[in-house]
C-alpha cells in the first residue's frame, strides 16, 4: 500500500462555500442528491478540480448545468480529477448507496434498523463525491426525506429549520449548519429512537435545547449523560469562556460503532457505551467514562470544530487538546487535590502501559506523523495520550495564567480555520513571550525520552546537586534524537519526609513554594541547590510533569520515605509503585530459576500502613494497593516471559493476601457504601478500595471469604459490586464445589441481564480475562449464541480482552493463541477493516519475546499479511510489524 507524505500538502485546487444535499433515505438504497458551489484557490498549486468518492455508484454529474462527459474527467482509485474546470463552478451529483450493506460502520450504515453515519476520517466520501479533506470547510444545508412509520425521527447538524409530510407515508426534515466546518463532521441519523430533553440556559442567559437520543427502552438509561452534557457545558465556560454556539445540541447512542464516540457538529454519535448507565448496569468506571466522553465531545466543538485540523497529520491538534481538556474537567468536577490525584495516576497508567509501549514498537510515530498509509491505523494513544501530555507540558511550563492566554490568543487568531500543530505552539508561545522553538520536538521526534540522574550532596558546602541526562532510543526512521525539552517537576524532602526550601541557582525562590519545575533541555544538565542543611531525597518528576521514564536509583528505605510522606501525592503513588516493580522484577526472576519465591516484610508493611491510613482518601489507597500490571512488569525485561511474570504477580498478590487478612477485612466492612447508589467521587473511592480488598482476600483460599464474595454478588444493588464479586469468584482457585459455585453464577448473571447488551459485553470480557481462560475456552465462548464478530463491542469483549489482557494465556508455548489471533484478524478484514486493523495491534512486540514463541508469532504475521483482500488497515499494520 501507499504511504501519504506530510511534506506533500498541497492546498485545495477548489473551496467550497456552500453543500446542499438530500437524502431519499432506504436502507437497501439510499439516493444522494449534492449540489456544491466552489471557487478555485488561487493561492494553490492544484489547478484541477479533485474530488474524492469511494464504493459509490454515480448517477450523474453536471458542472454548472452541463452533464460532464466521461472523457471529461479520470478516475484513480478513490481520486477524481476535473481539469480545466471554470474559476466558479456549481457542481451537482447524484449517488447511490446502500447502507445495509456496508459493515465498516463508515461512511452512511445501518445499526438496528436506523440509519447512523460515521465520516471522521474519510466517511464522507462514501456519501457523495466530494473534497474530502478537513481543510475544505463550507456551510451545509441537509433535507432527509423517509418512510414516516419506520424512520420517525430524522436528525442533522445544526439547525432543523423546517419539517414535514411528503404524502405516501413519507415526511422530511430540512437542517441547517450555520457554521462552515468540513466534511468529517458531517452527521445525519434517522429512525426510530427516543429522547430524554431539557431546556438549558448558558451563562449569558441564552436557552438552548439539549437531547440525548436512544432506542425505545433505554430511558431508563440517559440522566447521567445529560447531566454529563450540562457540566461539560458550564465547565467550558469558566474555565475556557467557552459557549456552546448552536441552538440545540444533541447526543444520540448506537450499539454499532467502531470507537468511543463523535463529535458531528451538534449532532454527537455515541458508542452506547458512553452514554447509558443506571445503577444495574454501569459500574462505576462507566460512569466515569461516560462523564469523560461526553465531555471531551462536546469540548471538540471548540478545539476541533470551530478550529480544525489542515490535514490529518495535525490530528493531535484537536485530539491531544481535547484528551488535555476532558482530564482537566474530570479532575475539576472532583475538585479535591488528592481526587485530581488520582485522575492523573490513571492517566498516567494507561500513558505507560499502552503509549510508552507502542512509542517502542513498530507503529512507532510522533505525535504529528510524517506519513501514513490509512489514517484510521492514526487515531492512537501516542496521537491521543502522548499529545494530552505535550498540551499539559504547555500548562506545567506557562503555569495556569499563562495556557488560558495561550488558548485565547489561539482562537483570537484561528476561529473558523483549519491549522496545524505549529500555530498553537506559536500561539502558546506569542501570548507568554516565551521561545517555544525546541518544543516543537515534541511533535517532530517519536520515542520515549529516558532520564537518569545523578545527586551528590556535600555536607560541608551544604549543597546538592542533581545531573540530568536524556537520551530518546531510535524508532523506525528515526535513528537518532535531538534534547527535547522537558518540564521536571520537583522537590527536596528531608529525613523527616518534609519539603525543604528550595534555592536552586538560576531560579527565584519563592518563599512558601517547596516545589520547582527544572527545565531541562540539553542532553545533560546539572542543577545546583544551596542552603541543603541535610542530606535530602529527590522527589523528581511530581505529578508526571513530562512523558518520559525516569531512571533515578533509590534505596528502599527512601522510597519508603516518599511513600509515606511526598507531599506530592502522584509521587508518593509512584514510590510504591517502584517498590513493587523492584520485587515483582526479582520474583519473575526466581521463578524462571526454579528458585523459591518470597517477598519481604518491608513491603508488605508499607502496603499495610497505606491500607489502614485512614487520613487518605480510599481511592488513592486503592491505587497504591495495586500491583503493576503483568504488562507494566513486562516492560522491565529485554525478553518477556509471560507465565513467569503471571506466576510473580500471583504470588505477590498471595502474599498480601495473607499477610493483611485482618487488615483487608476491617478495610472491606469499613468502606461498605449502604442506602441508594450513588456515583459521586466519595462513594466510588470506597467501592474501589472495598473491591480490592475484596480481591485480594480471594488470592488466599478459604471457605469464609469465598461466601463473602457470593453474598455480594448475590446480594449487589449495583453492578460495580455485583461484577467485583463475580471478578473474584471466577478466578477463586477453590474446590470443585466452588468451582460448579461459580459457573452457576455466570449463568445466574448471563441469565439475568441477557437483554442488556453492554452487560453481555462484560460477561465475556470477563471469562476472557480470567486466568483459567484458555484458547480452547475462547473458541468455545465464540460459538455462544449472543456472541458476533460483527458488533464491535462484541468482538472486543471476548476476542480482543483475550489477546491483549490475558497475556498468559494468549501467548501459550504451542502458539495456538496466535493462530486464533490471525484467524479472527483475517474474518475482521472481510467484515471491519478499522476494528481488524486493532486486533492486529496484539502483535506489535513480538521481538520482545523469547525465539519459540517469535518464530510462531512470525508465522500468524506472515499468515495475515499474505491473506487474500487485505484492507490497507490491516495490511499497514502488519507491514511494520514485519519490517
Ligand atoms: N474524533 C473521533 C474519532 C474518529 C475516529 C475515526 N477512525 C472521536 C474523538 O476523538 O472524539
Ligand atoms: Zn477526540
Amino acid at each position: 500500500p501507499q504511504a501519504i507524505f506530510r511534506k506533500d500538502y498541497v492546498a485545495p485546487g477548489y473551496w467550497v462555500d456552500t453543500v446542499e444535499m438530500g437524502f431519499d433515505l432506504d436502507l437497501d438504497a439510499t439516493h444522494v442528491a449534492t449540489r456544491l458551489t466552489m471557487r478555485r484557490n488561487p493561492d494553490s498549486a492544484e489547478k484541477d478540480l479533485v474530488l474524492f468518492g469511494a464504493e459509490l455508484k454515480t448517477l450523474q454529474l453536471r458542472l454548472n448545468g452541463v452533464n460532464l462527459k466521461k472523457s471529461a474527467y479520470t478516475i484513480d482509485g478513490e481520486t477524481m480529477r476535473i481539469p480545466n474546470a471554470p474559476d466558479e463552478v456549481v457542481l451537482e451529483i447524484e449517488t447511490l448507496i446502500k447502507p445495509s450493506k456496508n459493515t465498516s460502520l463508515s461512511g452512511l450504515y445501518a445499526s438496528n434498523g436506523n440509519f447512523i453515519t460515521q465520516c471522521e476520517a474519510e466517511g464522507f466520501r462514501k456519501i457523495t463525491w466530494f473534497p474530502d479533506r478537513p481543510d475544505v470547510m463550507a456551510k451545509y444545508t441537509v433535507v432527509l426525506r423517509a418512510d414516516k412509520k419506520k424512520f420517525p425521527v430524522l436528525l442533522g447538524n445544526g439547525n432543523l429549520i423546517e419539517q414535514g409530510d411528503l404524502g405516501d407515508g413519507r415526511h422530511f426534515a430540512k437542517w441547517e449548519d450555520p457554521f462552515k466546518k468540513p466534511s468529517y463532521l458531517f452527521a445525519l441519523v434517522a429512525g426510530s429512537l427516543v429522547c430524554q430533553e431539557e431546556k438549558y440556559k448558558l451563562g449569558s442567559g441564552r436557552e438552548v435545547l439539549l437531547q440525548v437520543w436512544v432506542e425505545k427502552g433505554n430511558l431508563d438509561k440517559t440522566q447521567h449523560a445529560m447531566d454529563s452534557l450540562k457540566n461539560s457545558i458550564r465547565w467550558d465556560e469558566e474555565r475556557f469562556g467557552l459557549e456552546l454556539d448552536l441552538d440545540r445540541f444533541m447526543i444520540v447512542a448506537t450499539s454499532d460503532f467502531n470507537m468511543g464516540a463523535m463529535e458531528n457538529k451538534g449532532l454527537n454519535i455515541f458508542n452506547t457505551k458512553y452514554v447509558l448507565a443506571n445503577p444495574s448496569i454501569a459500574t462505576d468506571i462507566d460512569y466515569a467514562g461516560i462523564e469523560s466522553v461526553v465531555g471531551h465531545e462536546y469540548f471538540h466543538n471548540w478545539t476541533g470544530n470551530r478550529v480544525t485540523c489542515r490535514d490529518w497529520f495535525q490530528l493531535s491538534l484537536k485530539e491531544g487538546l481535547t484528551v488535555f481538556r476532558d482530564q482537566e474537567f474530570s479532575a475539576d468536577l472532583v475538585g479535591t487535590s488528592t481526587g485530581r490525584a488520582v485522575k492523573r495516576i490513571e492517566d498516567v497508567r494507561v500513558l505507560r502501559q499502552v503509549q510508552f509501549s507502542e512509542d517502542a514498537g513498530p507503529m512507532a510515530h510522533p505525535v504529528r506523523p510524517d506519513s501514513f498509509v490509512e489514517i484510521n491505523n492514526f487515531y492512537t494513544v501516542t496521537i491521543y495520550e502522548k499529545g494530552s501530555e505535550v498540551v499539559r507540558m504547555y500548562y506545567t511550563l506557562l503555569g495556569h495564567d499563562g495556557f488560558r492566554k495561550g488558548m485565547d490568543l489561539y482562537f483570537a487568531r484561528h476561529d473558523g480555520q483549519a491549522v496545524e500543530c505549529d500555530d498553537f505552539r506559536a500561539a502558546m508561545s506569542d501570548a507568554n513571550g516565551r521561545d517555544l522553538t525546541q518544543f516543537e520536538r515534541w511533535y517532530s521526534q517519536a520515542g520515549t525520552p529516558r532520564v537518569d540522574v545523578q545527586t551528590h550532596y556535600d555536607a560541608a558546602a551544604q549543597t546538592y546537586e542533581i545531573t540530568l541526562s536524556q537520551r530518546c532510543p531510535a524508532t523506525p526512521g528515526q535513528p537518532e534524537k535531538l534534547p527535547f525539552h522537558i518540564p521536571v517537576a520537583m522537590g527536596l524532602l528531608n529525613s523527616a519526609g518534609q519539603d525543604m526550601p528550595l534555592h536552586c541557582e538560576g531560579y527565584e525562590a519563592q518563599a512558601g513554594v517547596n516545589s520547582l519545575v527544572l527545565e531541562l533541555s540539553a542532553a545533560s544538565q546539572t542543577f545546583r541547590f544551596t542552603q541543603v542543611i541535610e542530606q535530602p531525597v529527590a522527589s523528581l518528576l511530581r505529578n508526571f510533569s513530562a512523558p518520559v521514564v525516569l531512571n533515578i536509583s533509590y534505596s528502599d528505605e527512601e522510597l519508603g520515605l516518599l511513600l509515606a510522606h511526598d507531599s506530592d501525592p502522584f509521587n508518593r503513588w509512584e514510590a510504591g509503585q517502584r517498590l513493587a516493580t523492584r520485587r515483582l522484577v526479582r520474583l519473575t526472576k526466581a521463578v524462571q530459576a526454579g528458585e523459591p519465591l518470597a517477598l519481604d516484610s518491608m513491603f508488605i508493611e508499607a502496603l499495610r500502613a497505606t491500607l489502614n491510613n485512614d487520613t487518605l482518601d480510599p481511592a488513592f489507597r486503592e491505587l497504591v494497593l495495586t500491583l503493576p500490571s503483568e504488562a507494566m512488569i513486562a516492560e522491565e525485561f529485554e525478553v518477556v516471559d509471560p507465565q513467569a511474570i503471571h506466576t510473580a504477580r500471583q504470588f505477590a498478590r498471595a502474599q498480601i493476601s495473607q499477610h493483611l487478612r485482618a487488615d483487608l477485612l476491617s478495610a472491606y466492612e469499613q468502606h461498605l457504601t449502604p442506602g441508594k447508589f450513588s456515583p459521586d467521587a466519595v462513594s466510588m473511592a470506597k467501592r474501589s478500595l472495598k473491591n480490592l480488598a475484596l480481591s485480594y482476600l480471594l488470592e488466599w483460599v478459604d471457605e469464609s471469604t469465598f461466601e463473602l464474595a457470593k453474598t455480594q454478588f448475590y446480594d449487589a444493588e449495583n453492578m460495580t459490586d455485583r461484577l467485583a464479586a463475580l471478578a473474584g469468584i471466577s478466578n477463586f482457585r477453590g474446590q470443585p464445589q466452588q468451582q460448579k459455585e461459580a459457573a452457576k453464577a455466570l449463568q445466574h448473571f448471563y441469565k439475568e441481564f441477557k437483554k442488556e447488551a453492554l452487560v453481555i459485553d462484560k460477561w465475556f470480557m470477563l471469562q476472557a480475562t480470567a486466568h483459567t481462560t484458555d484458547v480452547a475456552k475462547v473458541r468455545e465462548l465464540m460459538t455462544h449464541k449472543a456472541f458476533t464478530l460483527g458488533n464491535p463491542n462484541r468482538a472486543r469483549s471476548l476476542t480482543f480482552n483475550f489477546c491483549n489482557a490475558n497475556p498468559a494465556q494468549f501467548h501459550v508455548a504451542d502458539g495456538s493463541g496466535y493462530a486464533l489471533w490471525a484467524e479472527l484478524v483475517i474474518a475482521l478484514n472481510k467484515i471491519n477493516p478499522q476494528v481488524a486493523a486493532r486486533l492486529a495491534r496484539s502483535l506489535d512486540r513480538w521481538k520482545k519475546y523469547p525465539l519459540h514463541l517469535q518464530e510462531k508469532m512470525h508465522a500468524a504475521l506472515e499468515k495475515v499479511a499474505a491473506a487474500k483482500k487485505l484492507s490497507k488497515d490491516v495490511a499497514e499494520v502488519v507491514t511494520k510489524a514485519l519490517a
